[in-house]
């Protein structure tokens, strides 16, 4: 007999059926998952040391369509089903396509996108046309698309699953349980993240909120946003007529959850703030070179606000930290090209190649 094969360490069933009893899906309504959530909190020593806390990396990037919208867009088709729609109809600047893409082909049915044109990260179009949508490109940005897609759901045609989906929220708070269990039984101190279209800030402090009955904990984090200085309708207190940022995931300047996104800053006793493209960029790659981390360049939004108060001296000493990542680096290809120095080719020689790498 040869060694006995071990149990699997743990069995992840995704977030519908981990979270079922919470989201507020019918009972009946099918699971549609692709195992997404249980995603890691990853240390960050490096920039714990630099600023004085204890920071942690909520790698979303690692779900199974490289963004954190694949938490909420399992619920919402999960509810589509179960209401017996044929079709998804979404805006994006790009994951939420993705997201609503896969899990349109995972569930059968059609998905219609609609995009501001040449303003997508290519790895985000990629998926979403390679899992089957119909992606159309319009000359305006994404607040056009959605008003247009939020038209085609009012007169019934298909579901929207953007996160003015309620169960877009519903499945997005699951991070903050998650969270919760992987620091033990506590919430963070704080919890940075970028604000795009403001559903994610919206959710995760919903989640905190819910977990204080869920779990018995008594401490929420304050929550920091962060906006891209070009698209920073929230800070600037009025709507962004043409919104413009390296980090195209979060070039957005009405926001859908505008309101829930004030009222988780001001409930936490927390900010939303505006970085520079420059911040976001120095941040991203400061994550890559050193914790080893690749975000894409609107994840790093929230680290960039981290770095940026810390050196104001509002980051207390030994907070404990947590910055959600929310996709992952390989989804825009363009831009890491643009930040790194591609190689010349050498001679396939031992003593070149070592005089090359300095060995
Ligand atoms: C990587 O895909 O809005 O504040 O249409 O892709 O919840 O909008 C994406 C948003 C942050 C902002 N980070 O989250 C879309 C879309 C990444 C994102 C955000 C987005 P929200």
């Amino acid at each position: 007999m040869g060694p006995a094969i071990p149990e699997p360490r743990a069995v992840w069933r995704g977030v519908v059926e981990t979270f079922r009893e919470r989201l507020g899906l019918p009972a009946d309504a099918p699971a549609v998952t692709l195992l997404e959530g249980n995603t890691p909190l990853i240390p960050a020593p490096s920039i714990a040391a630099r600023i004085g806390a204890d920071v942690h990396l909520k790698f979303e990037g690692m779900n199974p369509t490289g963004s954190f919208k694949d938490r909420g867009m399992c619920v919402a088709v999960s509810g589509a089903l179960a209401a017996g729609s044929k079709a998804l109809v979404c805006a994006s600047t790009g994951n939420t396509s993705a997201s609503a893409a896969a899990y349109a082909a995972r569930a059968g049915l059609r998905c219609g996108v609609v995009i501001p044109d040449g303003q997508i990260a290519l790895g985000k179009l990629a998926q979403a046309l390679i899992h089957g949508a119909t992606v159309i490109p319009i000359d305006g940005n994404f607040d056009d698309a959605l008003g247009i897609v939020r038209g085609l759901a009012a007169r019934g045609d298909a579901t929207l699953v953007n996160s003015v989906n309620p169960l877009r929220i519903e499945g997005q708070k699951t991070v903050a349980f998650e969270i919760i269990e992987q620091l033990g039984g506590r919430a963070p101190d704080i919890h940075c993240l970028p604000v795009g279209n403001a559903g994610n800030i919206t959710a995760a402090w919903l989640g905190y909120t819910e977990a204080t009955e869920l779990y018995g904990i008594d401490a929420r984090p304050r929550m920091w946003g962060a906006q891209a200085a070009g698209a920073a309708p929230i800070v600037r207190g009025e709507r962004v007529e043409r919104p413009q940022t390296i980090a195209t995931a979060i070039r957005i300047g009405n926001p859908a959850s505008w309101q829930g996104a004030v009222d988780a800053r001001d409930a936490s006793g927390g900010t939303i703030e505006a970085v520079t493209d420059a911040e976001i960029l120095a941040a991203y790659r400061l994550l890559a070179s050193t914790e080893g981390v690749f975000c894409e360049p609107a994840s790093a939004a929230g680290v960039a606000l981290l770095l940026k108060k810390a050196e104001a001296g509002e980051v207390p000493a030994g907070a404990v930290v947590v910055a959600t990542l929310t996709g992952h680096g390989l989804k825009d290809p363009d831009r890491v090209v643009q930040e790194i120095e591609l190689p010349d080719s050498a001679s396939a020689d031992l003593e070149v190649v070592a005089a090359r790498l300095g060995l």
